[in-house]
């Protein structure tokens, strides 16, 4: 008998919250956040690296592994944690919004979504019934359901009529999944910028019931300000007593800005790509490493940092690099930037567990420029 899932809160202050979900694959202390391995790999990271940063667990992506090198041939070869040699928890994204990003010429059914691959334009499709397939193939432990998550700004019938959309599939996906112990089903919420919307969706994925809960829909052109506007009151939508999962969230201020208003895990791509394009998330604001005021720095990013890249190295050795485009350069960076995320994070679980939260929060925005540093 495979062990549970199960999310256990272990203590809030204010609407912040931090818990433990356990895992058959291990706990993953929250508030999380994801590093992103879209392709088996977080780009220029050894997977213990990465482990080293504090990740307790990765997203990967289905319509990027079933495109290439497909579900079919990383089942057969064990799965995706043994792939890729990462033995801690992985989440999957279930498809549909990497398909509206990436994708060319899409068709949109009730049944779901045909689409043409970004990497050889060969047809595909996907339905919630192969995205939970895909997923399970994969070894995914956290699945997310099958979903239509509209750019920001779309007129209310648009946004409506994709949330509704996205709840019969929800319910195919829920059905799809069938009972699998040790796996967890996450429903995703959708209704863009709309209260009653929000709560609609929040009502029929309840109603299907679901191992935890995605805020989607959000981060797609809607600004800060109209995103936490949302996140005044989504979270209160949703169970208390299973994670909430905003996607694909999202700059520093953002994930603490989500924290504060009771969300439970994130996921981003910011600190890996920014790493590669020559930007350092640090605490005092961005680097950007390209710079040639770096050129001559002997000081590190960041002289607090326990990274290997401020450790070890100068604003003047990891401008050089970069200029030179070297491939240190982006595994540094990225290195640094996953650093720096995850110890926001550990920050934040502390804070909560102390009941000091606010204090947190503004010793964190002060001293944060707002350009570049
Ligand atoms: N749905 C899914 N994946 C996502 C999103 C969503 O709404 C978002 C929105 N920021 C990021 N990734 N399935
Ligand atoms: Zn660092």
């Amino acid at each position: 008998m495979a062990e549970k899932f199960a999310f256990s809160l272990k203590r809030t202050d204010g609407r912040a919250r931090t818990g433990v979900i356990s895992t058959p694959r291990g706990e993953i202390r929250t508030p999380a956040f994801m590093p992103v391995g879209t392709a088996a790999t977080v780009k220029a990271m050894m997977p213990e690296s990465v482990a080293e940063t504090g990740a307790d667990i990765l997203l990967g992506n289905t319509y990027h592994l079933m495109l290439r090198p497909t579900a079919e041939r990383i089942a057969a070869l064990g799965g995706l944690h043994r792939f890729m040699n990462w033995s801690k928890p992985i989440l999957t994204d279930s498809g549909g919004f990497q398909v509206m990003s990436l994708a060319g010429l899409r068709k949109l059914t009730e049944e779901g979504v045909t689409f043409k691959s970004h990497i050889d334009g060969s047809r595909h499709k996907l339905t919630p019934e192969r995205s939970m397939e895909i997923q399970r193939l994969l070894g995914s432990d956290i699945v997310m359901c099958f979903d239509e998550c509209p750019a920001l700004p779309a007129d209310d019938a648009e946004v409506a009529r994709a949330m509704r959309l996205s709840m019969r599939w929800a319910e195919r996906s829920k059905e799809a999944f069938g009972d699998r112990p040790g796996h967890a089903l996450f429903g995703i919420q959708q209704g863009g910028v709309t209260e009653e919307l929000r709560a609609e969706s929040a009502e029929a994925l309840q109603a299907i019931g679901f191992d935890g809960y995605a805020v989607g829909g959000l981060a797609v052109g809607e600004g800060q300000e109209a995103m936490f506007g949302v996140l005044d009151y989504a979270p209160g939508q949703l169970p208390s007593d299973k994670p909430r999962y905003l996607m694909g969230v999202g700059k520093p201020d953002d994930i603490v800005g989500a924290v504060k208003r009771g969300i439970d895990m994130m996921d981003c791509v910011l600190p890996s790509r920014s790493g590669r394009t020559g930007q350092a998330f640090t605490r005092h604001g961005v680097v950007n490493i390209k710079n040639a005021r770096h050129a001559d720095d002997p000081r590190p990013l960041d002289e607090a940092c326990r990274c290997p890249a401020c450790r070890n190295y100068s604003r003047a050795y990891l401008h050089h690099v970069f200029r030179a485009g070297e491939m240190i350069s982006g595994m540094l960076l990225t290195w640094h930037n996953l650093t720096y995320f995850q110890d926001i994070m550990q920050g934040m679980r502390d804070a909560i567990s102390e009941g000091r939260f606010d204090a947190w929060e503004r010793e964190f925005h002060a001293g944060r420029a707002e350009g570049d540093i």
